[in-house]
């Protein structure tokens, strides 16, 4: 098995479509990621299977994203020393709130880095990964440097 720098995981297919913000951003910044579903209440075996093996399986940071009730985040979080980033869906009922403060307001002890509701906070995701990643791979410092400074570039001063 070739060995990818992020685990991609998500509570439902129905993420997916949050979700795919975070992999197209990796797919720019050219970091290698793979993509699972896990749920955490109807797939609790493949939660710990996942968890328990990630780091040993060569995954480096966990981008996780969740909705409603959304404990994915925590608890993968409570089974790895990998970071893990959280991202809340926004969810049908709630608009994302459920998912938000679920997946932020993780008691002392086990953190979980939470992103904004919905696509920004999985496109940001990709981009807190690459930072985290940075600091050990000079190769993706660069990129992210170089996508960061062509953003800055793209804003003009005044609006058209
Ligand atoms: C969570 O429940 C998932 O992360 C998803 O956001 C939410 C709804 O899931 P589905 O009922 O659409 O499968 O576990």
């Amino acid at each position: 098995m070739i060995n990818k720098d992020i685990a991609v995981i998500m509570g439902s297919e129905s993420d997916y479509s949050t979700m795919i913000y975070a992999a197209n951003m990796l797919k720019v910044l050219e970091i290698s990621y793979d993509m699972f579903i896990i749920s955490a209440h109807r797939t609790p075996d493949r939660l710990f299977n996942f968890a328990r093996s990630a780091q040993a399986n060569g995954f480096k940071v966990v981008i996780a994203g969740a909705g409603g009730a959304a404990h994915l985040p925590g608890m993968v979080a409570s089974l790895t020393y990998l970071p893990v980033i959280g991202v809340p869906i926004q969810s049908k009922q709630l608009n994302g709130l459920d998912s938000l403060l679920s997946i932020v307001q993780m008691p002392k002890g086990v953190p979980v880095a939470t992103m904004s509701i919905g696509e920004s906070g999985a496109y940001n995701a990709a981009i807190a990964a690459a930072s985290i990643l940075s600091i050990s791979d000079n190769n993706i410092a660069n990129k992210l440097k170089r996508w960061r400074d062509q953003q800055t570039i793209e804003v003009a001063e005044k609006p058209a």
